[in-house]
């Protein structure tokens, strides 16, 4: 199983079965079921299986932690999950650990031939365990060494800035919350979190056109809009439960628009598993029109959209006047607008979208909803402003059943921005911070993740600590990444399962392992719970009911505390061990410091919580610079490749949850047994001179001429547009260059990367 280059990951063996079958055309129904169920009773067993999968997302039970999507207030199913989020919670509960013992018949060098597949199957970390310098196991360490140990470590920096805190979108919001603190008493903003590769994009777009960077509908403004545009996303998948929200809006006669340059299943068909309809019948068809944009198209089919809309009227003049400014340089932009350049750079034909600016015209509640295909570009915020350009032309924000809908990822990396984890904290957050605790903040911006990982490059940072996530094969350029963390002094990874971020571990390395979601916290002899913020600014408690994992593992919180108590003393008479003790004292904390956040200790024990305020969506606030919503003027650049050149976009199969893998298949588009596929059209096939059932290694691009290259991938020939192709993540991440990022927000461009196929 030796890896074919030593820097990349190796192949998984279990790929020699790969099988095709081809794409579905519907999602869910009783397959989803019983795949959820019999995962669950084999990695659980039946009573613990039973317990967590009876608590997810009920009131009293835990926030499933497989997507952000909102709970429905009022009446919850029995079963408040889906398939995907039924496989989180199993791959969370499996019996099996990883212990000292592991670690002791696994070598560092043998770990590195192992696949990410393989070294989260081997269970939960049970242990703290320490790589010291120049030795190649890890060896167990007592939770007092090794607090003691980074404590060292950072004092011993001769600056603050020299250590990075990364933050995977997991944590809680009391997690997050001294976390934050943490870096900032410590003297960093240095607060790069996943959200940098995920929806920072929609953060910037947002809060320079309606001031605040997050969505502004709740669940029930879906369920009473008339028309539902689903950008760049696969709910089908990533967000099932989301996919009830759109059948309930259908029965309440919505109609849906997708644009995608892939036919998801998801997105075509739905059977709810939830109810008997769904179990045998045929389900609810869900797109009424499906956009079968090329990649990268979507700019240019909002400007053409955006005209269109114009010339038809479709104009709330009342909203545009009272509410925003920019409309007339907006309007005489687009009367500019290129037809030639829209219909290259989208692949429709004008016709469609005509159809399309059609159904936005004749609609009177407007939901936008988007996710990573269309923040994961070059010109991402560019593209989220254009169809807010649209929003507000038709005066679709602030209105019941209207508005704006970036559907987060992770299930709390909205949570944990609001709490303060961000490399460019706004000064009235600092402001309260110093209020509250007496010290000074740091007031420069920190790095997001690609800065820390050339910080960590070029020596200008040497440690980094993760809380939560695999910074390692989440981050584009793997060799680069990999590279950085391994020439880090310290490298400190809060984690639950074993990957690749602890394999390519600093010259010293810890594992500090954490409790789940489902598990029970008595962290200070209480039981505690821990709150969390969803897509829709929800805030609600969660509490896991099951026997963690190990006798020894920590909530984030105490090792948080841990950390900090080592690192700082009593130095602005933080209280570290109170916190840890009482989670309340923190959320007493977040309620004075936290914009909006007031009596945020009080409000989160009633019933279901309670939503954090939004001018545009609550009163037509918008606190921008100008106090008004803003139309933005972006230029219509078209992306174009070299002859003999395709563009890659990086998605997620149906069987894993960011960079951990589940499982080798992909049902909805018909892949068993496999990962290494390159999915891609009839023509490109024909014209490269290909086949489906080829291989090839992929080489990518970038103006830095270094040529980047991903082995052994099977051609599959799939209805996707001409010219663009798709593969999975993390085995495309060596393809993508550290410096390909999106303009504005730094997002890595992992739905743009430029390739081409060589026969192996
Ligand atoms: N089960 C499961 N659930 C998850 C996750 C998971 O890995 N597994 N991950 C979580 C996280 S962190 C996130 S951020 C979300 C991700 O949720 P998604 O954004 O749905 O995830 P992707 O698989 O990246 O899918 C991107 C979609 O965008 C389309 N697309 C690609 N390029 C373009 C383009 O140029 N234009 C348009 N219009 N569409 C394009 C692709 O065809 C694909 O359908 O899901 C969350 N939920
Ligand atoms: N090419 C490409 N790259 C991408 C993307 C893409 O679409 N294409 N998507 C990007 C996106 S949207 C995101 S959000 C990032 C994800 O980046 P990350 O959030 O860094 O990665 P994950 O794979 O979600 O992290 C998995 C690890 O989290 C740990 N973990 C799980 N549960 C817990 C918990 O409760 N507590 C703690 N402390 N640890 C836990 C486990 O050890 C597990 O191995 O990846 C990005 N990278
Ligand atoms: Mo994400």
């Amino acid at each position: 199983m030796a890896p074919a280059t030593p820097e990349l990951p190796p192949i998984d063996p279990e790929e020699a079965g790969l099988r095709v079958t081809g794409p579905a055309d519907h999602a869910a129904g009783l397959t989803a079921v019983r795949v959820s169920m019999a995962k669950a009773l084999r990695q659980m067993g039946p009573v613990k299986a039973a317990r967590n999968l009876l608590s997810v997302n009920q009131t009293d039970g835990f926030d499933c932690m497989s997507c952000a999507w909102p709970d429905p207030q009022g009446h919850r199913h029995t079963a408040e999950f889906c398939e995907n989020g039924a496989k989180a919670v199993s791959w969370e509960g499996v019996r099996d650990t990883a212990g000292p013992e592991f670690f002791a018949a696994h070598s560092l060098s043998d770990l590195a031939g192992r696949t990410g597949h393989w070294l989260e199957k081997q269970g939960r970390l049970t242990h703290p365990m320490v790589r010291r310098a120049g030795r190649d196991h890890y060896e167990p360490i007592s939770w007092d060494d090794a607090f003691a140990l980074i404590g060292s470590h950072l004092r011993g920096l001769a600056s603050p800035d020299e250590a990075v805190f990364y933050t995977s979108g997991r944590a809680s919001n009391e997690a997050a919350f001294l976390y934050q603190l943490l870096a900032r008493a410590y003297g960093t903003n240095n607060l790069p979190d996943c959200s940098n590769m995920c929806h920072e994009s929609t953060s910037v777009g947002l809060a320079r056109t309606i001031g605040v960077g997050k969505g502004s509908i709740s669940l029930e403004d879906l369920h009473r809009a008339d028309l539902i545009v689903v950008s760049g996303q696969n709910p089908g998948t990533n967000h099932p439960r989301m996919l009830t929200a759109l059948e309930i809006a259908k029965r309440n006669g919505a109609r849906i628009l997708a644009i995608n340059p892939l036919p998801e299943a998801g997105l075509l068909r739905f059977d709810n598993p939830q109810k008997p309809r769904g179990l045998a019948g045929h389900g609810t068809g869900l797109a009424d029109k499906l956009l079968r944009i090329r990649s990268n198209g979507d700019l240019a089919l909002w400007q053409a959209i955006g005209q269109l809309l114009l010339s038809a009227g479709a104009i709330d003049r009342d909203f545009v006047d009272t509410y925003t400014i920019g409309f007339e340089a907006w309007s005489a932009h687009l009367r500019e607008l290129d037809r030639e350049a829209v219909l290259r750079a989208t692949g429709l034909p004008w016709a469609e979208i005509e159809e399309a600016a059609a159904m936005l015209a004749s609609s009177e509640r407007i939901v936008h909803c988007w996710a990573m295909g269309i923040t994961q570009h070059h010109n991402a915020v560019a593209t989220i402003q254009e169809f807010v350009n649209v929003a507000l032309l038709q005066g679709m924000i602030g209105k019941p059943g209207a508005g704006l809908c970036p559907v987060r990822g992770h299930s709390n990396v909205q949570g944990d921005r609001t709490m303060g984890i961000w490399e460019k904290p706004p000064a009235i957050f600092l402001d309260r911070l110093r209020d509250e605790f007496g010290f000074e903040p740091p007031r420069r911006h920190g790095h997001d993740a690609t800065d820390a990982v050339r910080a960590l490059r070029d020596g200008r940072a040497s440690v980094f600590v993760g809380l939560g996530g695999n910074f390692v094969a989440a981050m584009p350029d793997t060799e680069v990444t990999a590279a950085a963390l391994r020439g880090a002094g310290l490298t400190v990874q809060i984690s639950t399962k074993l990957n690749r971020s602890h394999v390519d571990a600093g010259r010293t390395a810890l594992i500090l392992p954490t409790l789940g979601r489902t598990e029970r916290d008595r962290t200070g002899g209480v039981e505690q719970r821990i709150t969390v913020e969803d897509s829709m600014s929800e805030v609600h408690a969660s509490r896991g009911r099951s026997a963690p994992a190990g006798p020894l593992l920590r909530s984030e919180i105490d090792i948080v505390c841990g950390i900090a108590a080592a690192t700082l003393g009593a130095a602005f008479d933080i209280p570290w061990s109170a916190f840890a003790r009482d989670y309340d004292l923190i959320r007493e904390r977040i309620g004075r410091v936290v914009p909006g956040a007031a009596g945020y200790a009080e409000k989160i024990r009633s019933r279901g919580g309670f939503t954090m305020p939004h001018g545009p969506r609550d009163s037509r606030t918008f606190p921008t610079p100008e106090g008004k919503a803003v139309f933005t003027v972006s230029p219509l650049e078209v992306l174009t490749v070299p002859p003999g050149r395709l563009v890659l976009q990086t998605l997620r199969s149906h069987d894993q949850f960011n960079t951990t893998i589940y499982g080798l298949d992909d049902r909805y588009r018909g892949i068993k047994s496999g990962r290494r596929v390159v999915f891609i059209s009839a023509e490109d096939l024909a014209e490269l001179g290909f086949a489906d059932g080829d291989h090839v290694d992929l080489i990518s691009e970038w103006a830095d001429g270094v040529s980047r290259r991903a082995e052994r991938f099977r051609l599959v020939e799939y209805p996707t547009p001409k010219g663009c192709v798709a593969a999975y993540y993390p085995e495309t991440n060596p393809l993508i260059p550290l410096d390909s990022q999106a303009a504005e927000s730094g997002t890595p461009t992992s739905k743009w990367v430029v390739v081409r196929l060589v026969r192996c």
